[in-house]
């Protein structure tokens, strides 16, 4: 749509300001878009002199003009505003309302100087519409006009310089050569007689002003003429603000885009009567529509979709290309505001433009923090699998810790560059500095752990290698167990030692932390002894009755020894007490160090020592020398078994042995006993006089056997069946695991002994009673059973001889089984 012509009324005949109309002006005609390449030009003069009329001939506008025909009244009210058609630059146009001629004296609160004040301050070119007749003539109405103007001429401060176009209408035959000289007199006159301040008293019209004058003719006399002289005279305000054109200085100019703030501004200013200061408005206006635009970036920025979406992703994860991405948006913002302020105050617009960069950066940075805080993240828990990885590869944990922490900030550098929005240079060292102590807390904790676990390997193998080992040795205790075992645990520690501390050179560490290890390392394997022994300690009573009991009942040969009557049961007791002895007093104390002590000799000289005078005074040894709670030159520390507790053990000991030596002194007196009885039996006679006495008493017991033979033969058969049993129940060998059981075994075998004797008895009658024959059958059946082969039935002579001496195994089968 062609908006050339288009008008608006800026300010109403009541002075009001029509921002809205105004607004709407620039945005429709694109007047914001023109930068400074604009011109403003306006018009003034006497009521009804043909102002509108000349403006829309001259420039294409539509303001309202008079009827002609309705004769002279006042038609524009306020000011108008409207595009000039087809002319370049952009040049708005100003139509004011007519001055009614009058003076007014000093008062300024009139619209007529409002608005002159106004058209000065705004307008590059302004045309004074002047009658012809009126040059020269000292009640000319245009004067008070002029005297108005150059009086508020005054009141802006530095201003620039402006353009004063007479317009000359009506003109008359006179040419303009003449006219003119008279004009500029008039108008010099009229400058000279306004007050002015101090500073322009001498100040000549031209500083402020550019007199230009054209003349034209009547538009209702010679219209053709008026408009043919319109036309050569809108050539004028063709490039009007180039270097020579019509307009004056470009130098308070504010930028078309602020065209409308400013107008209003300046009207507010005019209106509450206050000086106008126009360089300083300029950069009022600068300051207003910065911030302004400023704020429109802003929120453009805020809304912008691909800041939002980066916004809501950078919440849960890294985003590639952080700082690029944003960095693009902010600068797509800051080159929008750049364009839009390019024309206002350079000062204004470069602080203005700080403010809308910090306000952006201050709207990014949390997300940015955000972003470094993934980046911190992520890149510790990359740390944490790759330092993981390279452990478990077998990496040294320093080597593996350095390389680690060393690509791994490095990586996050890299990472904080490509999130580094270009427009600022934020410090990244604090989020660096916790990411670096991160790693080096994890690092701490990770090689505590790891020591630990060498610690605890370390350690179970010390214990390994001593607790068995020690438990043994202190089983056997003897004379060496002490200097065995310090050499034992001086072995296995150097060998664990040198093992744990070829394993901490990995880590890194200072030589006094490894030191210090190594050393707790050494005190562990020293306390498995120390505990072991102390373990040991609380079992000694079980241990020396053990050993009491196997040297006291086996022989040199670890043969279970058998009380035969020949052994020396005090010596070998004495000896099982001493070996007993010894155990106690290895367990006393621990002898891991060099000192000597002196507890096995106390031990044996309390508790050992049985010559006449100590057995004499043997409760006052023992006493004397055992009665205390530590040992001599033994520290607390070492001692195992105090003095009187080892009293105490071997008194338990001795009275929990006491029943194994009193049972054997028993056992080998019941054999000595039993032997002795043997012999004298198997010896010696009845004396000669109980012979005498058994062959005078007996004798006629004796001729009665002698006379009756059958006697004799009953008390024969009597003695073979008591002896066939006596030897079939093994009696002797009954006996020997003693009367009880003897008895008990002998009553449940002697029923089927004395039956199998009577039966084979039996048996061997009814052969005899049997055909030869049948005898010899059966005596080969007999002979296969007890050969357990079937028989040919070809047995000879030497077999039947065979078989009569097998009978006598067959008579002690019974007993085998
Ligand atoms: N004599 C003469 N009359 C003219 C000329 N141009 C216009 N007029 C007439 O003057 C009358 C007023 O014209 P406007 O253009 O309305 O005058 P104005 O100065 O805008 O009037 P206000 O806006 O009321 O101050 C109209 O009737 C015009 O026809 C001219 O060059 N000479
Ligand atoms: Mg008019």
């Amino acid at each position: 749509m062609d908006q050339d012509g288009y008008s608006v009324q800026l300010i109403d005949g009541d002075g009001a300001f029509n921002f809205t109309g105004i607004e709407h002006f620039t945005k429709i005609t694109k007047m914001g878009d023109c930068g400074l390449s604009y011109a403003v030009v306006s018009i003034m003069g006497p009521q009804s002199s043909g102002k509108s009329t000349l403006l829309n001939h001259l420039f294409g506008t539509d303001f309202r003009e008079m009827d002609a025909f309705k004769g002279r009244s006042q038609t524009t009210k306020g000011i108008w505003l409207a595009k000039c058609a087809k002319i370049e630059p952009f040049t708005v146009v100003m139509d004011l309302e007519g001055t009614d001629g009058r003076e007014r004296g000093e008062d300024d609160t009139t619209f007529e100087k409002q608005s002159a004040l106004f058209a000065l301050a705004v307008s590059d070119i302004v045309l004074i519409n002047m009658w012809c007749h009126d040059i020269g003539r000292e009640q000319a109405a245009n004067k008070p006009l002029l005297k108005t103007v150059f009086q508020v001429m005054m009141r802006l401060f530095s201003p620039r310089k402006t353009t004063l176009l007479f317009v000359i209408r009506d003109k008359t035959k006179t040419p303009l050569e003449n006219l003119e000289p008279v004009l500029r007199e008039d108008i010099q006159k009229i400058w000279d007689n306004v007050p002015k301040p101090e500073a322009h008293k001498d100040t000549p019209l031209s500083e402020f002003f550019n007199v230009e004058v054209v003349a034209l003719s009547s538009y209702e006399e010679k219209e053709e003429l008026f408009k043919e002289q319109v036309a050569t005279l809108r050539q004028r305000f063709y490039h009007s603000i180039a270097p020579g054109g019509l307009a004056g200085d470009r130098r308070g100019v504010v930028p078309a885009s602020g065209f409308s703030f400013s107008a209003q501004q300046i009207w507010k200013v005019i209106k509450d009567n206050k000086d106008l200061d126009l360089p300083a408005h300029k950069v009022m206006v600068a300051t207003v529509r910065c911030e302004e635009i400023a704020n429109e970036k802003f929120a453009c920025f805020s809304t912008d979709e691909d800041w939002l979406q980066l916004e809501e992703v950078v919440q849960h994860s890294i985003v590639p290309g952080f700082g690029k991405k944003v960095s693009a948006i902010l600068d797509k913002c800051l080159t929008g505001y750049d364009t839009e302020v390019f024309f206002f105050d350079e000062a204004v617009r470069t602080s203005k433009r700080q403010q809308l960069e910090s306000k952006l950066l201050h709207l990014v940075n949390p997300s940015y923090q955000t972003m470094l805080g993934h980046i911190r993240s992520k890149n510790l828990e990359d740390f944490k699998g790759s330092l993981d990885k390279a452990l478990e590869s077998g990496e040294g944990f320093a080597s593996a810790a350095l390389d680690c922490t060393k690509s791994f900030m490095k990586k996050f550098d890299k990472d904080c560059e490509d999130a580094t929005i270009e427009q600022v240079d934020w410090d990244t060292s604090k989020i660096r500095d916790k990411l670096r102590r991160d790693i080096d807390a994890h690092l701490a904790s990770v090689r505590s752990a790891k020591i630990s676990q060498l610690n605890a390997l370390y350690e179970g193998q010390l214990n390994k290698a001593l607790a068995e080992p020690v438990e043994a040795l202190l089983d056997a205790a003897a004379d060496d167990t002490w200097s065995s075992i310090k050499n034992l645990l001086q072995r296995e520690t150097e060998s664990a030692t040198s093992g744990f501390a070829s394993a901490l050179a990995t880590f890194d560490l200072d030589q006094a932390t490894m030191d210090k290890m190594i050393e707790r390392l050494k005190q562990y394997g020293r306390s498995v002894v120390e505990s072991k022994a102390r373990e040991e300690a609380g079992r000694v009573l079980i241990r020396m009755k053990d050993r009491f009991s196997t040297l006291f009942s086996r022989d040199e040969d670890s043969m279970p020894r058998i009380w035969t009557g020949k052994e020396d049961i005090k010596a070998i007791t004495k000896a099982a007490r001493s070996a007993s002895l010894k155990l106690l007093s290895v367990m006393a104390a621990t002898r891991l160090d060099d000192e000597s002590d002196k507890i096995a000799e106390t031990l044996s000289l309390a508790l050992m020592d049985t010559s006449n005078s100590a057995v004499k005074n043997r409760s006052i040894q023992t006493t004397d020398l055992l009665a205390s709670s530590s040992w001599q030159e033994v520290p607390a520390a070492t001692t195992l078994i105090t003095p009187v507790q080892c009293q105490n053990l071997w008194r338990q000991f001795k009275a929990e042995t006491e029943y194994t030596v009193t049972q054997a002194i028993s056992a080998q007196a019941r054999l000595t006993g039993y032997l002795e009885a043997n012999k004298r039996n198997n010896s010696v006679l009845p004396p000669p006089w109980a012979i005498a006495a058994m062959l005078v008493l007996g004798f006629n017991e004796f001729m009665t056997l002698l006379r009756n033979p059958l006697y004799l033969g009953v008390i024969f058969v009597v003695f073979l069946v008591g002896k066939a049993i006596w030897v079939q129940l093994d009696i002797p060998g009954e006996f020997r695991n003693g009367a009880l059981p003897g008895l008990l075994s002998l009553s449940t075998k002697f029923l089927p002994t004395v039956m199998n004797i009577l039966k084979k008895l039996a048996d061997e009658g009814q052969r005899a009673a049997a055909p030869p024959g049948q005898r010899k059958q059966e005596d080969d059946e007999s002979k296969a059973y007890r050969n357990g082969v079937p028989s040919n039935g070809t047995s000879d002579t030497s077999s039947s001889v065979t078989s009569s001496s097998d009978r006598g195994l067959e008579y002690t089968s019974p007993l085998t089984q």
